[in-house]
């Protein structure tokens, strides 16, 4: 089975919404972040740079949350395709964990780069149900992620981007986004 390691309130949550919304098992290794678990020769074997969340997969040993999300979106017949279509699931999974991820931290950067974003994030959600249009995709898993650490970690107001709170919503209604970016240790 999976295993997927991470911690309490780590990024290892945006790997379990999706492991819920593909119904895969795996079972979820937690860390004790704050104790330096992820900093034990034992984990460094699986991750040198020390960090959740990872993944191991048969002999597949695998980090960075978009790395992962990709990975599985393909083994599990959810990547399209046609280059050109899944080339923008790429670029909104790395926007997310780019662009983005990098407006999060540290406080002045919510101030500088936020409202472009948004603003863009909100253009291209008019009319638009998910990211990419109407089907929900490994895309939105990506982005809704950390939309909803912006909501839940520093109470930003999506309420100026009302196609973008619309968005937020409707994946917050999402059994999986429940169960895995908000549940037990998420
Ligand atoms: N870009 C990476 C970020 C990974 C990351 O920073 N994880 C944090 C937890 S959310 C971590 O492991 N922090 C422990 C540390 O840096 O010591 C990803 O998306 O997987």
């Amino acid at each position: 089975m999976l295993k997927l390691y991470g911690g309490a309130k780590s990024r290892a949550s945006i790997v379990r919404w999706y492991l819920e919304e593909i119904g895969l098992p795996y079972e979820f290794v937690l860390l004790d972040l704050q104790a330096g678990e992820h900093r034990q020769p034992e984990f460094l074997k699986l991750n040198p740079m020390g960090k959740v969340p990872v993944i191991v997969d048969g002999d597949l040993v695998l980090w960075e949350s978009g790395a992962i999300l990709l990975y599985l979106a393909q083994t599990h017949g959810q990547l399209p395709s046609d280059a050109a279509t899944a080339a923008k699931v790429y670029q909104w999974v790395l926007f997310a964990n780019s662009t983005l991820s990098q407006a999060m931290f540290p406080p002045e950067n919510r101030d500088r780069q936020l409202p472009s974003l948004l603003a863009g994030l909100d253009a291209t959600l008019q009319g638009n149900t998910y990211i990419l249009g109407a089907d929900f995709s490994v895309a939105d898993v990506a982005l809704g992620s950390i939309l909803a650490y912006l909501q839940m970690l520093f109470q930003v107001d999506l309420s100026p981007y009302p196609a973008v709170e619309g968005y937020t919503e409707r994946l917050r209604s999402r059994p999986a986004f429940q169960k895995g970016l908000l549940g037990a240790n998420a």
